[in-house]
């Protein structure tokens, strides 16, 4: 592990069942038409796209709507998983087009088979919901959480029995909106928090500097990107927005700064939706944003 691969594997999640709104699972697709291979293939990977994994549609499974489709989303993200191992198996960095935030379970939990892998989760929102207290029940929200070891078992133990992640292998960035028993269990965790408050008082380059040295006992990174993250101004195709955001800018300097470490070895880009979005400017920032994880300079 360690140093950054040259083949990047672009995998579509078209996930949906994680939340309530229509239009996240078009994700992939508008990932694709903004340009994502080829801005990634300019940048000297081989890049290779194997498409969609399978997602049952959500108006064929409405018998599962009472248990907020956990058990699909249990074998969406099996599948998940797989697709991650094997990338990271192979070599490649896997690149997860979501789909709502809930396809990390698979994706982390497949990255993280072999070897232990640092975590930067940049949100609005902590997903560190258990059953227990979320408001909304919404699996989307529980994803940090489950990862850790807390919640529904189905997801606690996909892919392989037992926690994925320590708390300390994670950081948290961007966050402002957080359910109040969320916060509880967040602030009692060992999970590294960067809120918007701690960015507007430091800068978010001294906070990416931080929360890389948070991490400097791993030689593997992985970035789950929420796109609610940012500050719904300029990137409005989100389910669940959040004002007061992150802004283009300051995602772009944590993403160079994230590449300078080149430790960057697998992603998620989720929550994007496209129905809700002007002229797929969210994926395009997403592109962009990508770009600059993966090496991208201005000179
Ligand atoms: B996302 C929420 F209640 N906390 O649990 C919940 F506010 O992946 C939102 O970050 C979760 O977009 C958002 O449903 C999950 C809510
Ligand atoms: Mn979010
Ligand atoms: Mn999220
Ligand atoms: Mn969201």
């Amino acid at each position: 592990g360690g140093k950054m691969e040259n083949r990047i594997r672009m995998i579509g999640v078209p996930l949906d069942l994680g939340q309530e709104q229509r239009g996240v699972d078009l994700g992939p697709g508008a990932l694709r038409y903004a340009g994502l291979s080829a801005r990634l293939t300019g940048l000297g990977y081989q890049v290779e796209d194997i498409g969609n994994l399978e997602v049952p549609v959500r108006d064929v499974v409405t018998a599962e709507r009472q248990q907020h489709y956990l058990p699909s989303i249990g074998k969406v993200c099996e599948t998940v998983y797989q697709a991650g191992r094997t990338a990271v198996a192979q070599g490649c960095i896997p690149v997860f087009m979501g789909g709502d935030h809930s396809l990390a379970l698979g994706s982390i939990g497949g990255v993280t088979h072999e070897q232990p892998t640092a975590v930067i989760w940049v949100d609005a929102h902590g997903d560190f919901n258990t059953p227990e207290t979320s408001p909304s029940g919404n699996i989307h929200g529980m994803v940090l959480a489950a990862l850790l070891g807390e919640g529904h078992s189905e997801l606690v133990h996909l892919g392989r029995p037992g926690p994925k992640l320590s708390g300390s292998d994670v950081v948290l960035i961007g966050l402002r909106e957080l359910d109040p028993q969320e916060k509880v269990r967040l602030r009692e965790s060992s999970v590294n928090v960067y809120t918007m408050r701690d960015i507007d008082e430091r800068g978010i380059g001294a906070i990416a500097r931080e929360a890389l040295g948070k991490l400097a006992h791993r030689t593997r990174l992985h970035l789950s990107l929420d796109l609610d993250g940012l500050d719904p101004l300029e990137v409005p195709g989100v389910g669940t927005t959040s004002p007061g955001g992150i802004t283009y800018r300051e995602a772009q300097l944590l993403m160079e700064i994230i590449a300078d470490t080149k430790l960057l070895c697998s992603m998620d880009i989720v929550e994007i939706n496209p129905i809700l979005d002007h002229g797929n400017r969210t994926a395009k920032i997403a592109v962009e944003l990508a770009a600059s994880a993966f090496g991208e300079a201005i000179m």
